[in-house]
């Protein structure tokens, strides 16, 4: 794009977008969340679209002028149930949290009982945490990893839902590395009566691309951001059986949202296209072989990894043995251009701010074309950052050598 128009008008703006574009293009983005859309996702959201109000679905709008708003929604809708075998999909949720209040909206009443995973081991705010909505809301109770293996333990789970018996189980997780066993889950969820509700937000790009086992055929309702390893536009979806679709839909407008954002529904059609095709699947593929060599790597330096290694886009490490926290590490590594998030790790002794770890993931570095042998030099680079911390003049040298290995691979979208 040239954005003619906007560096002419308003530079004050421009010059703000164009040093991000600077950052982007010359840091690594470790970020597990984060990655760098096409592109033609890009050109997508930039589009008119943006100027149309929908409220409603195809074809019952509550504004004239949607004939065409309608074509790109329907397309959507039809890519996204290809992609993950999903009976229904609303592709208007704005983002992962409004998504998961419209899921809890659409399945059950305030003070209802749902289990979710506690923050500290690898669930995600929305999933009950006591200062969300869900928490204040809903009546979660949390349930934990395994203290001896970081991994979730499906028979702790199930003597909890027998204990608890919930209205609804939350899986699918924020920093959790391994495989999730949704057929357990659906099994435990039917001995205690409960709906089965999957936030794949994480995991989605490797689930559509097969690597990751599917939860849309096995649970009530799955929703997921579209904007992290599936590499769309910031916002998300909501997956369900078609005999919760009207209500689904209800929850999402009028119960939670107003008019959908039809640029972004457009950009995620874009996405979900790109999802769809045998290159994907290649790209899924590296991101997992990435992040394993990243866990592996990290561990023959002496690294810990919560749950011992990872079957996703994702670690988080224990940085207790190497006498710093998450924040310390965070901050060092953005010093040499590596950003990555502080994250706790499970029963962190050490407050939310200032955790013990932190979540590294490879979506982003891989969309880049970066692959194993530039995950070694990476980790190389992190282990010499960390142990030179305070070290101004080694922390410059990493930075450079940082920036000469972005060099070599510009980001997607990006036209400085
Ligand atoms: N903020 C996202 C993440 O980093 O995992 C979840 O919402």
């Amino acid at each position: 794009m040239n954005y003619t128009h906007l560096k002419k008008q308003d530079p004050e703006v421009w010059n703000i977008i164009k040093a991000e574009m600077a950052r982007q293009a010359d840091e690594l983005e470790m970020i597990a969340s984060e990655n760098y859309v096409s592109p033609a996702v890009l050109e997508a959201m930039a589009t008119v679209l943006t100027n149309k109000y929908s409220e409603g679905y195809p074809g019952k709008r509550y504004y004239g002028g949607n004939q065409i708003i309608d074509n790109i929604e329907t397309l959507a809708i039809k890519r996204a149930k290809k992609l993950f075998k999903a009976e229904h999909v609303n592709v208007q949720p704005l983002s992962g949290s409004p998504a998961n209040a419209a899921v809890y909206m659409a399945f059950l009443k305030p003070g209802d009982k749902v289990l979710g995973l506690k923050l500290d081991h690898g669930g995600h705010l929305s999933h009950g945490h006591p200062v969300n909505f869900s928490g204040m809301l809903y009546n979660f109770v949390q349930y934990e990893v395994d203290k001896k293996t970081g991994k979730i333990n499906m028979e702790a789970v199930k003597k909890l839902a027998k204990k608890e018996k919930p209205q609804m189980i939350v899986a699918g997780y924020s920093a959790y590395s391994r495989e999730i066993e949704w057929n357990k889950f659906r099994k435990i969820a039917d001995e205690v009566g409960a709906f089965l509700f999957a936030d794949i937000a994480h995991t989605a790009g490797l689930i559509a691309a097969g690597l990751l086992k599917n939860p849309v055929p096995i649970c009530d309702v799955v929703s997921t951001t579209t904007h992290k390893t599936l590499r769309g536009p910031r916002g998300a979806i909501i997956m369900c059986q078609e005999k919760y679709a009207k209500q689904i839909d209800r929850s999402v407008f009028p119960g939670m949202q107003g008019g959908p954002h039809d640029h972004i529904t457009a950009a995620k059609a874009v996405a979900f296209g790109e999802a769809l095709k045998p290159s994907f699947k290649k790209y899924a593929a590296q991101i997992i072989k990435n992040c394993q060599t990243l866990a592996a790597e990290l561990q023959k330096l002496g690294y810990q990894i919560v749950s011992g290694g990872s079957d996703n886009h994702l670690i988080v490490v224990n940085l207790t043995n190497q006498g710093l926290t998450g924040r310390e590490a965070e901050q060092t590594l953005e010093q040499v251009g590596i950003s990555v998030n502080r994250s706790t790790i499970p029963n962190d002794p050490n407050p939310p701010m200032n955790p013990s770890g932190i979540r590294l993931g490879t979506p982003a570095l891989t969309s880049r074309g970066m692959g194993i042998s530039e995950v070694k030099k990476i980790v190389q680079l992190i282990n010499r950052a960390i142990k030179n911390r305070g070290n101004k003049s080694q922390l410059k040298k990493i930075k450079s050598q940082v920036r000469s290995l972005c060099k070599k691979f510009p980001l997607p979208g990006i036209n400085k």
